[in-house]
């Protein structure tokens, strides 16, 4: 499909260290629907929503974490703290009684974007397994 061939090239350049989208993102140089950010992460809409409620939640300094393949231990206080904004994103969209926070890792998994992000869907009934 056009999704995976996609993953695979974002896949080949994800070590590069190169700036993403999301680096323009946090930087405000491209616009998005901000719906929760504090000094550390970002949270904003999915620009292709896959349900009601589509979030991607992004370390603003990412510090390697292309992937959460490649995180380090050094790493864990950014992880929970994104995984605590996820609950925080979940209950001001008022879906926190039925969502969903993923992490597509790698070309097999679908990864596009080499910056380590949460998805947090809902608002429909969800699915399972998923694709
Ligand atoms: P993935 O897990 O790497 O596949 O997710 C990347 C997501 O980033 C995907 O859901 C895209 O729709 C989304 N996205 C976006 O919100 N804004 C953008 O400018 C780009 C991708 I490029």
């Amino acid at each position: 499909s056009n999704e995976e061939a996609a993953a695979k090239a974002a896949a080949d350049t994800a070590d590069s260290g190169a700036p993403t989208i999301f680096d323009k993102i946090i930087a405000k140089e491209i616009p998005s629907t901000i719906v929760y950010e504090d000094e550390k992460v970002l949270a904003f809409r999915d620009i292709n929503p896959q349900a009601p409620v589509h979030v991607l939640i992004i370390p603003k300094i990412r510090d390697g974490l292309t992937q959460l393949g490649k995180a380090e231990l050094r790493h864990a206080d950014i992880l929970g703290h994104l995984l605590f904004a996820a609950k925080l994103v979940a209950e001001k969209e008022g879906i926190v009684d039925g969502f969903r926070v993923v992490i597509n890792n790698g070309a097999e998994a679908c990864q596009s974007v080499y910056h380590l992000h949460l998805h947090v869907i809902g608002g429909r009934q969800l699915k399972w397994p998923p694709g």
